[in-house]
C-alpha cells in the first residue's frame, strides 16, 4: 500500500466519516465529480453554524466580524495554496464553470476576436463561448486532440493569430484524465499576445499547481472536487484583468457608492462577489486545503498514480473492456475511462453498484463534443483520491471482471 507522506490510506481513512457509516462495504470511486469530505471541514461547516452564523463585511458586530475573518483566512490560505502571487485576487464563485462564465461574459471581447478552446472541452468551456458567440459576435475555435484526447500543439501553433484574445482550455480533461502542457501552451499564446485561461477543476485536487510559475491570467477551479464543500468555486486571476471586467451579477457588497444613475465598483475581488456568500462553503474550503497541505500534493500524485497502474493492468486484462483516452495510466493519473462491450455506461455503473457496491461516474461527463468526435455514447469512469487503496482497486477490477463475464455480449 501506498504512502501519503507520513500517512497511510488506512489512516487517512479515519479522518473521513464516509467510512466510519459505510466501513468497507462501499467503493467510492467518483471523486472527479466530488471527492468525501474530512471530520475537520464538516466540523467547520457545523461550528459556522452553531458559533458564529452571521455574514462576513457587512454588520460590525462581533459574530460578523468572525464570520469576516474567517472568510480571509480561507481565501489567504486557499490562495497561498495556489502560490497565486500578490498580482492576482482570488473570487469566490459557487464553482468552476460560475469562474469560467465570470470571465467569458465579463471580459471586454470586442466583435470579430476570437477565443480558442478544445475539441475535448467540458461544456462549462464551451456554452459560455458559445453564447458569445451569438450575443457579442466573437469568434471560437477549437484546438484539435487525437483519439486518446492529447491537445495538438501544432494545430494550436497555427490557429494562433493576432486575432486570438484568448486561449481557454481544460487543465485536465475530466473524460480522459490527460493535463495540457501549461507552460508551452502559455509561451505560445504569449507570442501572439493573447491571454490564457485554464480549468483547473480536474487538476488542482491531483497536483501541485503553482499559478506565479505557470504565469497564468486566469484560473478556475472547484473546491468540492479538492475535500471542500458542494458549491463553492474559485477564480484567481490577474487583478490588472479583473479590474477591467464587468461582474457577471452585481448587487449588494460590490460597490463603493451607489446612485439611481451611477455606481462605483471595489476593487476585485468584492466586485465579482454580490450578496451574501456561501460562508460555511468558503471556511470549509479554507479547511480543505489546510488538510491537503497537511498531506502534500505530490503526495497525493504519487498515490494516485499507484493506483492506477493496478487499475489500469486489471483492466486492460479483461476482455470486452476498452479504455478511453491514453492506455499509460501516467499520463491520466486520477482516473480511468472505460467502456464495456455490448452494454451501456449506465448499465454498467448500475450493474457495478449492484454487484460491488462500487460508485462510478457513467455517461456523457459534460463533454458531448469529445464523445460524437470519437463516435461513442458516452464511457464509465472510475476516479481516485487519497482515501482509495489497492485491495479497493483490484476488487473493483474483479467485481467488473465479473459483470463482463455475466452481462457482456
Ligand atoms: N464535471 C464533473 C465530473 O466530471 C461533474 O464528474
Amino acid at each position: 500500500m501506498g504512502l501519503l507522506g507520513d500517512m497511510n490510506p488506512t489512516e487517512v481513512r479515519k479522518d473521513f466519516p464516509f467510512y466510519d457509516k459505510f466501513g468497507d462495504s462501499l467503493i467510492y470511486m467518483d471523486s472527479a465529480c466530488q471527492t468525501l469530505r474530512p471530520r475537520s471541514v464538516i466540523d467547520v461547516i457545523v461550528e459556522y453554524y452553531t458559533d458564529y452564523p452571521a455574514c462576513a463585511g457587512r454588520s460590525v458586530h462581533r459574530l460578523a466580524t468572525q464570520v469576516t475573518l474567517r472568510v480571509d483566512e480561507a481565501r489567504g490560505l486557499i490562495h497561498d495554496f495556489f502560490n497565486a502571487g500578490p498580482e492576482r485576487s482570488l473570487v469566490f464563485t459557487k464553482n468552476c464553470t460560475e469562474a469560467i462564465n465570470v470571465v467569458a461574459k465579463g471580459f471586454p471581447f470586442k466583435r470579430g476576436d476570437v477565443v480558442l478552446t478544445s475539441d475535448v472541452e467540458h461544456n462549462s468551456n464551451n456554452l459560455p463561448w458559445q453564447q458569445m458567440v451569438r450575443q457579442r459576435g466573437i469568434r471560437r475555435e477549437c484546438v484539435r486532440t487525437d483519439e486518446r484526447g492529447i491537445l495538438d500543439l501544432e494545430d494550436l501553433k497555427e490557429k494562433m493569430s493576432h486575432r486570438v484574445k484568448m486561449v481557454s482550455l481544460g487543465h485536465t480533461s475530466n473524460v480522459t484524465g490527460v493535463s495540457i502542457p501549461p507552460r508551452e501552451i502559455i509561451e505560445i499564446a504569449r507570442d501572439h499576445d493573447a491571454l490564457v485561461m485554464l480549468d483547473g477543476a480536474q487538476t488542482a485536487p491531483h497536483q501541485r499547481v503553482d499559478l506565479c510559475a505557470m504565469d497564468v491570467d486566469f484560473y478556475t477551479l472547484s473546491l468540492h472536487k479538492m475535500l471542500g464543500p458542494s458549491g463553492v468555486g474559485a477564480l484567481i486571476a490577474r487583478d490588472d484583468l479583473l479590474t477591467n471586467m464587468e461582474p457577471l451579477i452585481s448587487g449588494g457588497g460590490t460597490v463603493e457608492t451607489a446612485g439611481h444613475e451611477e455606481f462605483t465598483l471595489l476593487p476585485p475581488p468584492e466586485r465579482f462577489e454580490a450578496g451574501l456568500l456561501n460562508y460555511a462553503g468558503i471556511i470549509g474550503s479554507g479547511e480543505a486545503v489546510r488538510y491537503l497541505g497537511s498531506i502534500g500534493m505530490d503526495e497525493v500524485e504519487e498515490h494516485e498514480l499507484l493506483l492506477n497502474r493496478v487499475l489500469t493492468s486489471m483492466l486492460m486484462d479483461i476482455e470486452g473492456v476498452e479504455i478511453i483516452g491514453p492506455l499509460e495510466p501516467e499520463l491520466r493519473p486520477s482516473l480511468v475511462s472505460f467502456n464495456v462491450q455490448g452494454l451501456s455506461s449506465h448499465d454498467v455503473a448500475m450493474i457495478i453498484d449492484e454487484m460491488g457496491k462500487v460508485l462510478i461516474r457513467s455517461g456523457m461527463h459534460c463533454a458531448h463534443p469529445f464523445f460524437r468526435k470519437i463516435g461513442k455514447n458516452g464511457c464509465a469512469r472510475a476516479s481516485l483520491y487519497i482515501y482509495n487503496t489497492i485491495p479497493e482497486c483490484r476488487s473493483f477490477a474483479q467485481i467488473l471482471e465479473k459483470l463482463v463475464g455475466t452481462f457482456s455480449r
